[in-house]
């Protein structure tokens, strides 16, 4: 069977882009691929992060993959920093990675504007570090949303120096893009972010939800509600497409185009759709934040699991390198 390997951060609350762009694909692919999937605490320490809270945003962030359906039953849930072997890899892959090369990844840019005072050395790294991520469990595929993309042609990138340098062992990993690979915030400019604070969380409110929506930037050019939009342009319709159905899509298309219907029309029904398939979410997340031992269990089984594949890769790689085995 195909491996899949992906990952979230513990950064914050998981919205609705990491959902759609992510997780809700990863619910589908667990029952065809081998799959590994990993809370990248590593890879959330690049930033300043609440150091006080960041067991319990673990936790939390892989109470939500479960919530959302991720079973233990069919694949490998894991946090990063319990298989050592990831950051071993990493300073391995640090030695084929030209410098130029992460330099000029878009989300190193971006996160290096956001964290002047702190751009460290891991933050260059990120894609080094998730090339190990992927490339320790010899995955083919990496379901992720399209910020993601770059980073993921970078680890086919350090497979081919890799391999050409020391021998064929690894795969070049594909990228698998879901139904909704890049949600605005919902400002409307950015991509939906844990750290920008432009997100609706899976976790918040209906109240909190429906405010966010009700307020949420649309078509920019429909000023007045007779004027009529273009749902191409618009971040509400972005989120429909990921949440309605195609009669509902038709509805809107057609109504917004003729200012048949106005955004507040449009963001209700977005609202009800989203709710409806939250909502079993959260339940299912409330119930699990009363058995956090059942989690803590989980991500021992998947690290478990994972360590024994993880020792196998670094054999190789340890042999080709050349190095002294113990
Ligand atoms: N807005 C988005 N639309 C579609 N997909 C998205 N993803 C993130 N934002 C969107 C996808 O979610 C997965 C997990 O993301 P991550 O936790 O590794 O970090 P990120 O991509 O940096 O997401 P955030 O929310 O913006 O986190 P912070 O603020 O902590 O940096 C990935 O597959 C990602 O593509």
């Amino acid at each position: 069977m195909k491996r899949i390997f992906s990952g979230i951060q513990p950064t914050g609350e998981i919205h609705l882009g990491n959902y759609v762009g992510a997780i809700r694909n990863w619910v589908y692919l667990m029952e065809e691929y081998d799959c590994v999937f990993c809370v990248v605490d590593y890879h959330a320490i690049t930033v300043e992060y609440p150091v006080q809270e960041f067991k319990k945003r673990i936790i939390e962030t892989a109470l939500i993959l479960l919530a959302c359906g991720l079973s233990p039953e069919k694949a490998n849930i894991m946090v990063q920093s319990h298989v050592q072997e990831h950051t071993e890899l990493a300073w391995i892959f640090n030695s084929v990675t030209p410098i130029g090369e992460v330099e000029r990844m878009t989300q190193f840019k971006d996160k290096s504007k956001q964290h002047r005072s702190n751009i460290n050395m891991g933050l260059m790294g990120y894609p080094v570090l998730q090339a190990a991520d992927i490339l320790l469990y010899k995955a083919g595929y990496v379901p992720v949303g399209e910020d993601q993309v770059q980073h993921i042609e970078l680890s086919r990138e350090i497979a081919r120096k890799f391999n050409s340098r020391f021998g064929a062992i690894f795969p070049e990993p594909q990228p698998i893009l879901s139904g909704a690979p890049k949600i605005l915030g919902v400002d409307g400019e950015s991509k939906m972010s844990k750290t920008l604070n432009n997100y609706i969380g899976i976790m918040e409110e209906e109240s909190a939800v429906w405010e966010k929506l009700r307020t949420a930037v649309t078509d920019v050019n429909r000023v007045r509600r007779k004027d009529p939009g273009n749902p191409e342009i618009c971040n509400i319709y972005t989120i429909h497409r990921a949440f309605s159905e195609n009669d509902t899509l038709l509805t809107i298309d057609h109504g917004c185009r003729s200012a048949d219907i106005g955004c507040i029309d449009c963001k209700k029904m977005l609202f009800e759709n989203v709710r409806a398939e939250l909502n079993p979410i959260r339940e299912k997340a409330f119930a699990l934040q009363k058995d956090t031992d059942y989690i803590i269990d989980v991500l021992k089984q998947g690290a478990s699991a994972c360590s024994k594949i993880a020792k196998e890769t670094m054999a190789e790689v340890r042999n080709v390198l050349g190095l002294l085995i113990p």
